[in-house]
């Protein structure tokens, strides 16, 4: 299958979490990428495709903020990444705001997702990735994979959280339909629920959002994901969630999976996008689920045999010397 990647993505490099009430080495870096580029092929260079793509997916206050957001975070005189510590329940004022604290706050949910100085160039740069993918498919290969790095979909269409910064999934979706493609399924199969993408289409009938994920009850992000979440308004019953136990195996997990296939061949798409995180490896370090490096296989042929144009978009997995070897065994069952 066709890969997509561009090397400025490496250029995002936060060093620290929040973790468990301390701060932890942040999980998802550079040497994630590293690992899946040694274990492909060959990668075609992301071409760019500029910032309208992203504005049909995230506000401009909030890209304008991406961008600048290190910048004032070193004017306020501060050093290494930026991290918010306040967030606004109760108001979103975000016109008024000046304060890099505050604005940090506004645009994001949560203290695992640091601004590092190339985080915004990086971030652009996956989302370049991921719509030189869909190019490809548009030009009518069957499918083509994005390695995007930071990954996107709990980026919401103003906020950042869960190390994402821009909704790569989502921006597919959003260019597939101005390419004519109306009808659009995103399975998510990342362990964690896809809160950014599930908002971005929450009340949108032309986009399917379906995801398999650790139950939120149990895992983060807590907040989504939970099976009652059907969508709402003109996109009630277009978003499908099929929360997991902690321990879920191949066994458990092929059934959910025909689930969301069956749903998404009932709303018949022009295109899927699939989220594919590899953090449902029984070895990843901060997740729960036990499928071993050879099940990526047939999951992924499970998701081809249904015959729909696929862009694969590059989400989580944080066994990093296992990543390389879980992404190359996924993207075998699309063969
Ligand atoms: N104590 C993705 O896989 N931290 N994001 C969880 C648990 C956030 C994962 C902390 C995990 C985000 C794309
Ligand atoms: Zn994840």
């Amino acid at each position: 299958m066709i890969a997509t990647f561009s090397p400025r993505q490496l250029a995002h490099a936060p060093a620290r979490e929040m973790h468990n009430g301390g701060w932890t080495p942040h999980a998802e870096t550079v040497a994630r990428a590293e690992s899946i580029v040694a274990a492909l092929p060959g990668l075609t260079p992301a071409t760019d495709h500029g910032r309208a793509p992203l504005l049909a997916v995230h506000s401009a206050e909030y890209l304008d903020f991406l961008e600048v957001a290190h910048g004032l975070w070193r004017a306020a005189g501060r050093d290494g990444d930026a991290i918010p510590y306040v967030w606004p329940v109760v108001g979103r004022r975000p016109l008024t705001l000046q304060r890099i604290d505050a604005l940090l706050g506004r645009f994001s949910f949560d203290a695992a997702t640091p601004i590092a100085e190339g985080t915004w160039g990086a971030a652009y740069w996956g989302a370049q990735t991921a719509l030189t993918a869909l190019d490809r498919v548009l030009g009518g290969e069957r499918s083509a994979f994005a390695l995007c790095r930071p990954p996107g979909h709990h980026a919401g269409a103003d906020y950042f959280g869960g190390y994402c910064y821009l909704n790569n999934a989502a921006i597919v979706a959003r260019a597939a339909q101005r390419a004519g493609r109306g009808r659009v399924a995103i399975l998510d199969i990342d362990y964690h629920h896809g809160n950014g993408t599930q908002d971005i289409f929450w009340d949108d009938a032309s986009v399917f959002y379906a995801s398999l994920h650790a139950d939120p009850a149990t895992d983060y992000p807590f907040f989504w994901g939970h099976a009652d979440e059907v969508g709402g308004g003109a996109g009630r019953g277009a978003t499908l969630n099929l929360p997991l136990p902690q321990g879920t195996g191949l066994a458990e997990y092929l059934p959910a999976l025909d689930r969301a296939l069956a749903a998404i061949r009932d709303f018949a798409p022009d295109l899927l996008v699939v989220s594919f995180g590899a953090d449902t490896f029984e070895g990843d370090p901060i997740s729960g689920f036990a499928l071993a490096t050879a099940d990526f296989t047939p999951v992924a042929a499970r998701i081809a045999a249904a015959g729909w144009p696929a862009v694969v978009v590059m989400e989580g997995g944080y066994a990093t010397a296992a990543l390389g070897a879980n992404v190359a065994a996924f993207l075998r069952g699309f063969d």
